[in-house]
C-alpha cells in the first residue's frame, strides 16, 4: 500500500494543472496515476488527422505557462501535446507520475477518511494506494461512444473511433464511410476527402460550421510576444473578452447571435455549389443549442464530387457495407466513428465509490450528474473532481474553467491544513441550492430553447454539463473555498470530532 496525501487520476491539462498548483503552493505529497503513457489525456488520445483545437491556442493554454512560440493561431494537436509536454517536463511532474497505471476503482474509507484506490499495471500487477484525497481528472471526454448499430461488431473491414485512430491503416483510393457530423469529424473530413476514392458522410443532425479565423503568427507577432512585456497578455485578454461576448446570447439572447446564422449559411454558399447538398447540410436548429464549430474546409470537403451525405439514417452494418434505412447498401472498406464520447454517463463514474457504498454513477442515476461548484458532491468526501457538472463550456477555452477550480482546490486544501480538517464533505442542501440556481440560469438558454438533442443533456434531459453565463462568474464563484457550504471533520487532541 502506496500512502500519499493527495491522488490525481488524470495526467491531461487539468491533473497536470492541479499537481502544478499544488507545488506551487507546497502540497508535494501528491502522485498522479494516468492509464497512458504520456501526459495530455485528450490531447495525447486524438491524434485523427486534422486534430486542432477549436479555441485560439493564446487562451487555450495555462496562464501560468505562457508560450509566446505557438505557430499560429488555432494549434493542431502535436502542437498542443508538445506545449504540455514542456510544461510537464519543466515542472519536473515525471518524478510524481505513474504511467500505464488504470485505475480500476476508488473507495471512500468513512473509518480512515481515506480514499482506498486499487491500480493494476501491466508489469506490477494490481495494488492500492490509498490517500487522504482524491483529485478525480479523467476528463469528461476520454471514454469513446460507439454507435449502437445493429452488425457493426461483425463488420470485415477497418473501423476505428475517431480518439483511437489507427495510423497503420492507409485510407488511399479507399471507400470510406464517417458516422457522426460533429466537432471531430468535420476536421477528419476535410483531411481524408482529397487522398480517399468515395467518402460516404453518415450525418444524423447537420451541425452549425462557422467560419474559423485560422492563420500563421508572423514572425513580427513571435518577436512581440517574446520581447515586449504584456503583448502577450493584451492578446489572450482581447481573445477572451471576444469569446465572453458569444456567452451572453448562448445563455440569455438567443436572438442576439442571429449574425452567426447568416455566416453559417454563407459558410455553406462557399463550400457546396450543390444544391441538394447544400439543402441536407443546413442546421434546422439555433445556432449555439449544439457546439458551435469553426471550419473552412468542411463544406468544400462535402462540395467535392468523391464525397456523399448520407441523411437517411443507418439501419444496420454488414461485413462489408452499411445500410440505411431506406434499404441502400453502400460498400465500404472503411468506417471511421466520430460519434462523441460518454460524457455524462461516463464509465469511470462506475468506479468512484462515495461513503454509502454508491458509485458516482448510481448517485447520479436518480436525477442526474450534480456537483458543488462542479468540483465537490454531497456522500464523496474529500473528492475533488475537475470539469465535473456545470463546468462545460460552449464557446470559450476549458483551461479558463480548470484554472477557476484549481483556485478553489488550493484554497480548500490551505482551508483544511489551516483547521486541521481530515474529512469534507458538501452539504446537501448547498449542493441542492447551488444546481437549483443553475438550472434556473439555463431555463432560458439556447441549449435549452434551441430545437436540438446534444451531449449536453443528459438522459432525463437536464443540462448537467454546462457553465450557463460568463466564465469570470465561475472565477468569482471559486475564488475563496467556502467552508460554510461544507461539514468537515477536525482533528483534536485525543480523537476526530464533528464540528
Ligand atoms: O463528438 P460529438 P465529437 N448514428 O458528440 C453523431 C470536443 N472536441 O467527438 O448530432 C449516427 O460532438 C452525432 O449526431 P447528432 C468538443 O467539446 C473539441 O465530434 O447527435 N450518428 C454527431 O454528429 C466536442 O463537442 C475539439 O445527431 C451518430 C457526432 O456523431 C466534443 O469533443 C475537437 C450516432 C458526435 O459528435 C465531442 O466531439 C474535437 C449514431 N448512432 C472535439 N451517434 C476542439 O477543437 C452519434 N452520432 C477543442
Amino acid at each position: 500500500m502506496n500512502d500519499v496525501k493527495i491522488a490525481i487520476v488524470g495526467a491531461g491539462f487539468s491533473g497536470m494543472g492541479a499537481a502544478i498548483k499544488l507545488q506551487q503552493n507546497g502540497f508535494e505529497d501528491f502522485l498522479i496515476l494516468d492509464r497512458g503513457s504520456d501526459f495530455g489525456g485528450t490531447w495525447r488520445d486524438n491524434t485523427y488527422p486534422g486534430a486542432a483545437c477549436d479555441v485560439p491556442s493564446h487562451l487555450y493554454s495555462y496562464s501560468f505557462e505562457l508560450n509566446p512560440n505557438w505557430s499560429r493561431s488555432f494549434s493542431k494537436q502535436a502542437e498542443i501535446h508538445a506545449y504540455i509536454n514542456a510544461v510537464a517536463e519543466k515542472n519536473e511532474l515525471h518524478r510524481r507520475t505513474k504511467f500505464g497505471v488504470e485505475v480500476t476503482n476508488a473507495v471512500w474509507n468513512e473509518t480512515d477518511n481515506r480514499w482506498i484506490v486499487d491500480i493494476t499495471h501491466p508489469e506490477t500487477g494490481a495494488s492500492q494506494v490509498r490517500a487522504e484525497i482524491l483529485i478525480g481528472a479523467i476528463g469528461p471526454l476520454c471514454e469513446p461512444r460507439l454507435p449502437d448499430v445493429t452488425g457493426i461488431a461483425d463488420f470485415e473491414g477497418e473501423i476505428f473511433h475517431s480518439a483511437r485512430w489507427n495510423h497503420d491503416v492507409d485510407l488511399t483510393g479507399k471507400r470510406v464511410a464517417v458516422i457522426g457530423t460533429g466537432a471531430s469529424a468535420i476536421q477528419i473530413i476535410p483531411e481524408l476527402a482529397p487522398k480517399i476514392g468515395h467518402m460516404d458522410v453518415y450525418q444524423r443532425t447537420a451541425p452549425w460550421v462557422l467560419p474559423r479565423a485560422d492563420r500563421e503568427y508572423t514572425g513580427l507577432e513571435h518577436w512581440l510576444f517574446r520581447n515586449v512585456p504584456g503583448v502577450q497578455r493584451l492578446s489572450r485578454t482581447g481573445i477572451y473578452l471576444a469569446h465572453e461576448l458569444v456567452s451572453y446570447g448562448l445563455t440569455h439572447r438567443p436572438n442576439v447571435l442571429r449574425p452567426a446564422h447568416a455566416a453559417g449559411k454563407a459558410n455553406i454558399r462557399r463550400g457546396i455549389s450543390d444544391a441538394v447538398k447544400r439543402d441536407k447540410v443546413t442546421p434546422k436548429f439555433k445556432v449555439g443549442c449544439k457546439r458551435i464549430l469553426l471550419s473552412n474546409t468542411y463544406y468544400p470537403a462535402l462540395g467535392q464530387d468523391n464525397v456523399d451525405v448520407i441523411t437517411d439514417g443507418i439501419d444496420h452494418v454488414t461485413p462489408t457495407g452499411i445500410v440505411t434505412k431506406d434499404g441502400v447498401t453502400r460498400e465500404v472498406d472503411a468506417i471511421v466513428v466520430a460519434t462523441g464520447f460518454h460524457v455524462t454517463d461516463s464509465p469511470g463514474f462506475e468506479h468512484i465509490v462515495g461513503k454509502d457504498g454508491d458509485s458516482l454513477a448510481q448517485s447520479w442515476a436518480k436525477s442526474g450528474m450534480k456537483a458543488y461548484k462542479g468540483s465537490m458532491i454531497h456522500g464523496f468526501p474529500n473528492l475533488f473532481l475537475m470539469v465535473g457538472p456545470a463546468t462545460g463550456l460552449g464557446h470559450t477555452s476549458m483551461v479558463f474553467m480548470i484554472e477557476s477550480q484549481l483556485n478553489y482546490l488550493v484554497d480548500f486544501l490551505k482551508t483544511a491544513q489551516r483547521n486541521d480538517i481530515t474529512r469534507t464533505e458538501v452539504r446537501a442542501e448547498d449542493e441542492k441550492v447551488y444546481n437549483k440556481s443553475i438550472q434556473k440560469t439555463l431555463s432560458t438558454s439556447v441549449w435549452e430553447n434551441g430545437g436540438c438533442a446534444s451531449w449536453y443533456k443528459d438522459e432525463f434531459g437536464n443540462i448537467t454539463t454546462l457553465w450557463p453565463g460568463f466564465t469570470f462568474n465561475y472565477r468569482k464563484a471559486t475564488k475563496n473555498f467556502d467552508i460554510a457550504a461544507y461539514d468537515t471533520t477536525r482533528v483534536t487532541a485525543t480523537a476526530d470530532a464533528k464540528s
